[in-house]
């Protein structure tokens, strides 16, 4: 078969579907369409505008490689910087043309005979494709909890995921409900300009002490700027730094003990008051959950216009809400920290693979992929930051240049006409899954805490590996795990099977 340019259409323009669409561009792929649901690029960064929202990942690290900024006001930049960021980067390196906004992918359905996927938006387009990539996010599709007359509040209800920036909220009673990063960014916040502020807490988090607001050195920004090899050594020390940190998450080891001490002596060096500890101090161990950092949310929920409520929320009545106790908190706003459906991934849409076989279906226990990203079932369709990207501990964007740049190797192939589909098998998806299932283990997210890690299946969504593992699997696309098909595509739809296949499996 004589190979050609494929055509990609890569869904979302947040941090996986930049990389994805850069690392595609760089290596000559012509054909590359986005479709991002937003009004902006930058996914995460663009849909989280609430007060006090910073990235708790120091931003000389909390960015792509190949888009170096030196700049950074801060050491760790506020939400709406890194958005500026990713707009930058994406006109920089001459991205816009490929990105269309405002256009929400609906369905994503395989057809066998012509071995391509159509892609239908909201409005009605179709996208006829020979590879689909969902880049679509993990922390995307906000979570509402079901709390009884949360409707027929009278005041505004929030989510943070999707802040009105026209809402007042300087002078008014406030209630926030959940207490994971978000929460403690948002309470700390709007403690300085509410009238009075409540926050709600089901399970207490370890918030672990850090300077969030410290600006970067003076003379950082101009020396790296001037030295880009200063630059890079840096940014590889940092990585070194971040697999220490996932060391401490993934093996008990005396850097565990260490970190968790910290944790522990900030809460104990923070709140004097033994009866507010107490109420602060979580049942399970640090780490367990995604941590918490913050230098402001315990001087926060100190602070006179501050409490903390502990007791369970029994209702929303229309001025407030009202605890198991039965008291009644009278309230303007709610503000809803509670999180996200972390494990839709790009559903709600309708993706239908090889067979008429249902992404809901293929998921029915829990979402899993081979790798983070091929999907048995799912023809020539591959996900970044799909099931166990390493959300909890390796930053997103270098895991994303790499899943890229494995999903590169296989387009390359398509081009040169090696193959014209490909298909990881059931088995070493299963496989890749076992090895998961053991690594995990001895891993801090297991030692006894519920968080949105945890899937449905009760699986844990996170690598619990080394980060040389991933380096080494996304390294080199192994044949055998895959069905590697080379065939004449069929005009008609689902008239038949591929005429000649050479399955290495
Ligand atoms: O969400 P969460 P998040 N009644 O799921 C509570 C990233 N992030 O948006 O633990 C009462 O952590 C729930 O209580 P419980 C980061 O990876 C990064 O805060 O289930 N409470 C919990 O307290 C983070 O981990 C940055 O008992 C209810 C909270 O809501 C991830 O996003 C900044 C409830 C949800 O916490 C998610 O964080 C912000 C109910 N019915 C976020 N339902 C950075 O700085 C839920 N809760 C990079």
């Amino acid at each position: 078969m004589t190979g050609r340019d494929p055509r990609v259409v890569i869904i979302g323009a947040g941090v996986a579907g930049i990389s994805t669409a850069h690392v595609l561009r760089e290596r000559g792929f012509g054909n590359i369409t986005v479709l991002e649901k937003g009004s902006d690029v930058g996914g995460v960064w663009h849909w989280n505008h609430y007060p006090g929202l910073t990235c708790d990942v120091p931003s000389q690290i909390y960015q792509f490689g190949f888009a170096p900024k030196p700049d950074w006001n801060h050491v760790w930049a506020d939400g709406p910087a890194i958005q500026r960021y990713h707009r930058d980067v994406v006109d920089k390196l001459g991205l816009t043309p490929l990105i269309q906004l405002n256009t929400e992918v609906v369905a994503a359905e395989w057809d066998d005979a012509a071995q391509t996927w159509t892609v239908t938006t909201a409005a009605g387009d179709t996208h006829v494709a020979d590879f689909v990539v969902c880049a679509t996010g993990v922390l995307h599709h906000p979570a509402i909890p079901d709390i009884p007359g949360l409707d027929d509040f009278d005041g505004p209800v929030v989510h943070t995921a999707r802040w009105d920036d026209d809402l007042v909220t300087d002078g008014k009673r406030i209630a926030v409900i959940g207490t994971g990063s978000t929460g403690v960014q948002v309470v700390s916040a709007l403690q300085r300009v509410a009238a009075s502020i409540e926050h709600y807490v089901r399970s207490p988090q370890w918030v672990l002490w850090a300077p969030m607001s410290m600006p970067q050195l003076p003379g950082t920004a101009a020396l790296l700027g001037r030295y880009p090899g200063l630059h890079k050594r840096m940014f590889d020390s940092l990585l070194w730094g971040s697999q220490i940190l996932a060391d401490i998450c993934t093996r008990p080891s005396w850097r565990r003990s260490l970190v968790q001490n910290y944790a522990r002596l900030s809460l104990r060096l923070q709140v004097r008051d033994p009866e507010l500890r107490d109420k602060l101090t979580p049942d399970y161990e640090p780490l367990c959950k995604r941590q918490v950092i913050s230098g402001r949310y315990y001087p926060a929920i100190q602070a006179d216009n501050a409490a903390l409520i502990t007791e369970d929320i029994a209702e929303v009545t229309p001025t407030g809400i009202r605890t198991a106790d039965g008291a009644l908190h009278q309230t303007d706003i709610i503000v809803l920290a509670t999180g996200f459906r972390a494990h839709d991934y790009m559903r709600p849409m309708r993706v239908i693979g090889r067979d008429g076989l249902s992404i809901d279906d293929a998921w029915g226990k829990g979402p899993r992929a081979y790798a983070m990203t091929a999907i048995p079932g799912f023809p020539n369709l591959f996900t970044v930051l799909g099931p166990n990207s390493p959300s909890g501990s390796i930053h997103l964007q270098y895991s994303s240049e790499l899943t890229a740049k494995y999903i590169a190797a296989w387009l390359e192939r398509f081009r040169a006409g090696e193959l014209s589909q490909v298909e990881v098998t059931e088995e070493a998806t299963s496989r890749f899954n076992d090895e998961v299932a053991v690594a995990m283990g001895p891993t801090v997210w297991n030692t006894g805490c519920n968080s949105w890690y945890f899937t449905e299946g009760n699986t844990i969504d996170l690598w619990p590996f080394r980060r040389d593992k991933m380096i080494e699997m996304l390294g080199r696309p192994i044949d055998a795990d895959y069905h590697v098909v080379l065939s004449q595509p069929q005009a008609t739809k689902n008239s038949g099977a591929a005429i000649t296949t050479s399955t290495s499996a």
